[in-house]
């Protein structure tokens, strides 16, 4: 199980690792790049050929400002691309937001919410669930979790207020 994730700037990064760290905790093994669409088109055309190779099953890529990298990473595959928008400019992200969102018809990206990486992770694992029983499982055991500790809550506000 591989993924690829590729985000714009190292000043990213921080943003970004939620969604390594998820990936990397069911088991699915990552490639993580640092190249721009704008400043390093030609390195990120080579990964992509890479990606398009080596067996990955989809990729994540993240860019604040005018976050083209996405748009130009699903350009170079037919394989699913999430895109998060990053937060960091005077726009505070709706810049990266509007820019990843209004892909033209035929070049999709999956976008996810500004500083969505977690969210990210468990679409990648979604699309790698469909077929990997074991990430489905890991997947439905966790909801099962989060299901109980939110219940936990509830019965907790319940007894506080009542
Ligand atoms: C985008 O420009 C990057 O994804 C980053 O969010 C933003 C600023 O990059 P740096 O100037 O911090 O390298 O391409």
């Amino acid at each position: 199980m591989k993924a690829a994730v590729i985000m714009g700037s190292t000043s990213d990064l921080a943003k970004v690792e939620p969604a390594i760290d998820i990936l990397k905790k069911y088991g699915v093994e990552v490639n993580v790049r640092c190249l721009s669409a704008h400043r390093a088109h030609a390195g990120l055309s080579e990964f992509m050929k890479e990606v398009n190779e080596n067996g990955t099953e989809v990729v994540i890529a993240a860019a604040g400002m005018a976050a083209a990298l996405p748009g130009v990473v699903a350009s170079q595959t037919v394989l699913p691309v999430i895109g998060v928008p990053l937060s960091g400019s005077v726009l505070d992200g709706m810049d990266a937001l509007m820019s990843i969102v209004q892909m033209p018809p035929g070049i999709p990206v999956a976008t996810v919410a500004i500083n969505g990486s977690k969210n990210a992770a468990y679409l990648a694992l979604q699309i790698i669930a469909v077929k990997h029983d074991e990430i489905r499982k890991a997947l439905l055991d966790d909801r099962r979790a989060m299901e109980e500790s939110a219940m936990k809550a509830n019965e907790e506000v319940q007894a506080k207020y009542s």
